[in-house]
């Protein structure tokens, strides 16, 4: 039989940093020898992530125009794709942070009908620790209530495995708080945690993969009435732009400028901003802004140019109507640019992720058979 594949699929709620994480395991399983595979997924075209975790030197894939479930064959044709045209030994794949039910939806087909070609490694689902709390309480202020946090926790509870991420942002008593709040409301999951910022836990977490599995040992009551309604409770955009400006002009002070006005025009407007993404490239310089919710303050890594051409790609996912998401966002970029910036949408498109339409549905668990 040929070589099967570890496939490790990386779950978890919009801006857990899932994509970080999978960047990070990435560098980490080449300096193992293992030759690395990603695939990034989406509901529409031009996303960050694909072109953030391209910049980690491995092959990337994208699946977009649906979540994995919904597109089970195209996931299937891109990794097949990955395997003959690069023959990874890993392939590290981060669905969409809206979706759930994986386990039922792509980790028990994967076992039942590509058990030759892929070794499926415990479902890890990330969570960002600053944000659990209020996620789970349903407090006043909290960012997810309603049908957005049935989708939040039934994330948690259908992991093999808890990732708690972020841990360089917590002292030691809030990292035991986290443990406590995970134990009393999910039941003693297995939880692991790392930081995929400076790759603290990252290491143990990959042996943890390689001494367990395989994947999709949970299958839960999913309400799929509920489900969507959480989905569609969400704004979706995402846009390439092409931007011209003078000599010297300063993309990073532009991009800084652009993340406070959507920020600010956004939550005035009543949105709920659970991530905006935003990457601007050019010159050889690419710099990177993400916000992960609506009180919190844009983080920027990387380095802007100065002058000449650039390129922006903005993913916004905000709890609030499509068309005024896309209104907010055309007038922020307009009013960032005014006379000194030449801007032109390359592409652009705005939406609620429809209803979730699975492929294949399992009810009972299937056991992978040993390597
Ligand atoms: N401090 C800190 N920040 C992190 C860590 N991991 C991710 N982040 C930040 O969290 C934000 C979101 O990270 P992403 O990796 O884009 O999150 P994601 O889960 O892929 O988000 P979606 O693709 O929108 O679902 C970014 O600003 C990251 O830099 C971490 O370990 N520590
Ligand atoms: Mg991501």
């Amino acid at each position: 039989m040929a070589k099967r594949v570890k496939l490790i699929l990386v779950g978890g709620f919009l801006g857990a940093g899932k994509t970080t994480l999978l960047a990070r395991a990435a560098e980490r399983l080449s300096l193992r020898g293992l030759r690395v595979g990603l695939v990034t997924n989406d509901q529409a075209a031009n996303l960050v992530d694909t072109q953030l975790l391209a910049r980690t030197g491995q092959e990337v894939r994208e699946v977009s125009g649906a979540c994995f479930c919904c597109a089970f064959n195209k996931l299937l044709y891109i990794c097949d794709q990955l395997i003959l045209q690069h023959a990874p030994d890993v392939i590290l794949a981060e669905p969409v942070g809206s979706c759930t039910d994986l386990s039922a939806t792509v980790l028990q087909p994967l076992k039942k009908f590509c058990a030759d070609r892929f070794e499926l490694a415990p479902y890890s689902v990330l969570v960002d620790p600053l944000r659990l709390a209020e996620n789970l309480q349903g407090a006043p202020d909290a960012e997810l209530d309603g049908a957005v946090g049935y989708i939040y926790r039934k994330q948690i509870q259908e992991a093999d495995l808890v990732v708690v991420n972020k841990t360089d942002l917590l002292g030691t008593g809030r990292r035991d708080e986290v443990m406590g709040e995970l134990s009393r409301e999910f039941g003693d999951p297995p939880v692991v945690c790392v930081s995929a910022q400076d790759g603290s836990g990252v290491d143990e977490w990959l042996d943890h993969l390689w001494a367990t599995g395989p994947g999709g040992q949970h299958i839960l009551q999913v309400d799929y009435d509920t489900y969507a309604a959480g989905e569609a409770e969400l704004g979706w955009l995402n846009a390439a732009i092409q931007l011209q400006a003078g000599p010297e002009y300063p993309w990073e002070a532009f991009l800084k400028d652009l993340m406070a006005r959507m920020q600010a025009g956004l939550t005035g407007a009543g949105g709920q901003i659970a991530h905006l993404k935003v990457l601007l490239t050019g010159g050889g310089t690419s710099l990177q802004a993400n916000l992960t919710a609506s009180r919190a303050e844009p983080v920027l890594r990387g380095q802007a140019g100065r002058g000449g051409a650039a390129r922006l790609v903005i993913n916004a996912r905000v709890r609030m109507a499509p068309e005024v998401l896309r209104q907010i966002v055309e007038e922020c970029l307009q009013a960032s640019a005014g006379q000194t910036v030449q801007v032109s949408v390359v592409g652009i498109a705005s939406f609620k992720p429809g209803r979730p339409e699975p492929v294949h549905r399992f009810t009972a668990i299937i056991d992978q058979p040993p390597k």
